[in-house]
């Protein structure tokens, strides 16, 4: 595999792995989004896909538990779309591979430099399996969760990002999801996002698209009747804003303890620099016996 950097018809840009965290961010800053190609390893990928079958099996699609009762949650969520969390727990190789992976640990200090002391949050990991007739997603961005910043615009610190695995083959058909290229860079946020102005994050399975909490994008519409286009989003966000998944009420302990510390510290299991996320003014790692 080259190492070139391809420009696709659709003004996405792929990169392989090989390529390095310098070359993969440079293209992350300039278009808010970038495809690594086999950020997983085709071993990983048929193993994550073999220990997380059982849960989508039994899983409805729609959001569900009082979720739902929200209409633009719901449509948020997708009414033919399949939501799982908790992979910590329910991957083995997600735990001890994706999440532990080198490269991905260096584009995070890419985007966090300064964050070594107050470690960001690992935000969720979440698998996103689009059926067949969902419609598309509204385009947004991420940084929505923490609205201050997105109102703060362009000039905002960049506070989330996502790392989004194709866990089978992404075409336009069963649903890529849609970016908007340098919208990161728009003067205005409060403009929306035009979907002809989007492109299909087609990627092979096992590559995944790093994008930036500031860069328009969606889940696409899946048009085909017959076939689930299968994502795994793995968002960091920075230490002192809160995570989508409630991690350390959701994981054994005895299981964190077998993650290296940055890991532990993604998942809540660590404090979050002076005095934050700590137990009797004392770090937190202590109080748990890490
Ligand atoms: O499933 C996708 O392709 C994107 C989903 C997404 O952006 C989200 O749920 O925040
Ligand atoms: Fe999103």
């Amino acid at each position: 595999m080259s190492e070139t950097v391809m420009d696709t018809a659709t003004g996405l840009r792929t990169l392989h792995r090989s390529a390095g965290a310098d070359a993969i961010f440079a293209v992350y800053e300039e278009d808010g989004g970038v495809i690594i190609e086999d950020l997983v390893s085709a071993e990983d990928l048929a193993a994550m896909n073999a220990e997380l079958e059982p849960y989508l099996k039994d899983r409805a699609p729609g959001a569900q538990g009082g979720a739902e009762a929200n209409e633009e949650f719901a449509a948020f969520y997708g009414a033919q779309t399949k939501r799982i969390t908790q992979l910590v727990t329910r991957s083995a190789t997600f735990r001890e591979k994706v999440l532990c992976d080198p490269l991905t640990w260096e584009l995070v200090w890419k985007v966090f430099p300064d964050h070594a002391e107050a470690p960001p949050w690992m935000c969720t990991a979440q698998i996103i399996e689009i059926g067949p007739g969902n419609a598309a997603q509204m385009l947004h961005r991420d940084t929505g969760n923490y609205p201050d910043y997105l109102t703060m615009g362009k000039s905002a610190p960049e506070v989330m990002f996502n790392f989004l695995f194709a866990l089978t083959d992404f075409t336009e058909e069963i649903g890529a999801t849609r970016v908007v290229p340098g919208s990161h860079t728009w003067d205005d946020y409060s403009v929306p996002g035009d979907p002809a102005d989007s492109v299909g994050a087609e990627m092979k399975a096992g590559s995944a698209l790093f994008f930036s909490g500031k860069v328009l994008h969606g889940g696409g519409q899946n048009s085909s009747t017959d076939r689930w286009r299968r994502a795994l989003a793995l968002p960091f966000n920075a230490a002192h804003l809160v995570p989508e998944e409630a991690a350390p009420f959701l994981m054994d302990l005895e299981l964190v303890k077998t993650l290296p510390p940055h890991v532990q510290a993604a998942l809540g299991f660590r404090s979050k620099g002076r005095g934050l996320w700590s137990a009797d003014w004392s770090p937190l790692e202590g109080y748990l016996g890490l």
